[in-house]
């Protein structure tokens, strides 16, 4: 079966709770559902995941190798700092879609920039929970025509 990890970072398990402005009203669980409805659709496994740790991430990212296809992560404020997770997914041997709910080009400069665009195989931005719906039917589509192609 093919299997996703989804990874969430700092402060995401608050969601739903202040700045509805720019995070909506959906919470991190709601999230998951919505997740674990399509991979269900797609016959998919996946496992979803918050931590505020960065190195409780690298550790689940490292793991990752061998267990999990593709790996979506939204690494929440580590996403525009994080060397060292950055160096965890260029050491992942799947597919990584990085995500973020609000749009970090029409926000703060500090948050234009991110450590892990350049080493994902895509970026998905601004569309709400609608941006891990649209990360997991990227993964299903990349998996399908590598398989077409072996
Ligand atoms: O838009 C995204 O998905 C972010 O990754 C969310 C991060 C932010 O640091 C990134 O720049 C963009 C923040 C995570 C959640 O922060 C909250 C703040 C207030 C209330 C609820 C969550």
């Amino acid at each position: 079966m093919t299997k996703i990890l989804v990874l969430n970072g700092p402060n995401l398990n608050m969601l739903g709770t202040r700045q509805p402005e720019i995070y909506g009203h959906t919470n991190l669980q709601d999230i998951e559902t919505k997740c674990k409805a399509i991979a269900h659709e797609l016959k998919f496994g996946l496992t979803f995941a918050q931590s505020n740790y960065e190195g409780e991430l690298v550790g689940l990212i490292q793991k990752a190798t061998n267990q999990y296809d593709g790996i979506i992560i939204n690494a929440g404020g580590y996403s525009h700092t994080s060397v060292a997770l950055r160096d965890a997914l260029a050491l992942y041997s799947g597919r990584v879609i990085e995500v973020h709910i609000s749009n970090i080009y029409n926000r703060e400069e500090f948050r234009h920039t991110s450590m892990l665009s350049s080493i994902s195989d895509g970026v998905i931005v601004g569309l709400g929970p609608l941006s891990y719906i649209l990360a997991i039917r990227a993964l299903s589509e990349l998996f399908r025509v590598t398989s077409e192609n072996n």
